[in-house]
C-alpha cells in the first residue's frame, strides 16, 4: 500500500532566489498538507550524510557543497500516495526534462541546483523525515 507521507527540502538556490513562498503555495495547491517544517542549514557533514547514497558519483562533492551553501526549508508532507504524487508535482531531476508547470520546471536553474528534493520511496521518506524531525515535531 502506498504511504501517505513524503519528505522535501527547498534547496539553497531556490531559497536564495526568493522562491520559498511560491514553492510552498505550489505544494499546498497540489493537495499536500505540511505536517512538519523548519528553516535550517545543513553542515557539509550533514549534507554528505543525507546524500551518502551518491558518495561514489562524480557530482557528490558539488552536491554536498551546494546543499550546505545556505539555508533550506525542510518539511514533511501528507497526502494519499504522497511519494509518487510529489515526484510528479516537482518534475524530473533535470529541469530541462521536467514537465511544464512542475516545481523544477518553474524554479530550478540546473540539474545540480534543482530547487527541491522529494523522497523516492516510502522507506526513504521515513528515514529522511527522521533525519530532520523528532516524532513530536510532526503534527498530523
Ligand atoms: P532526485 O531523486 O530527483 O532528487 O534525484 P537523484 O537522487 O538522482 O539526485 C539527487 C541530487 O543529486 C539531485 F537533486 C542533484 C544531484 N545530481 C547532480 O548534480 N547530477 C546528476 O547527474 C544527478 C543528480
Amino acid at each position: 500500500m502506498a504511504g501517505n507521507r513524503t519528505f522535501t527540502m527547498i534547496k539553497p538556490g531556490a531559497v536564495r532566489n526568493g522562491h520559498i513562498g511560491a514553492i510552498l503555495a505550489h505544494i499546498n495547491k497540489a493537495g499536500f498538507k505540511i505536517v512538519a517544517m523548519k528553516y535550517t542549514k545543513l553542515s557539509a557533514e550533514k549534507a554528505g550524510e543525507f546524500y551518502a547514497v551518491h558518495k561514489e558519483r562524480p557530482f557528490y562533492g558539488e552536491l554536498v557543497e551546494f546543499m550546505s551553501s545556505g539555508p533550506i526549508i525542510a518539511a514533511v508532507l501528507e497526502k494519499d500516495n504522497a511519494v509518487a504524487d510529489f515526484r510528479k508535482t516537482i518534475g524530473a531531476t533535470n529541469p530541462a526534462d521536467a514537465e511544464p508547470g512542475t516545481v523544477r520546471a518553474l524554479y530550478a536553474t540546473s540539474i545540480g541546483e534543482n530547487a527541491v528534493h522529494g523522497s523516492d520511496s516510502d522507506e526513504n521518506a521515513q528515514i529522511e523525515a527522521s533525519f530532520h524531525f523528532a516524532g513530536t515535531d510532526i503534527f498530523a
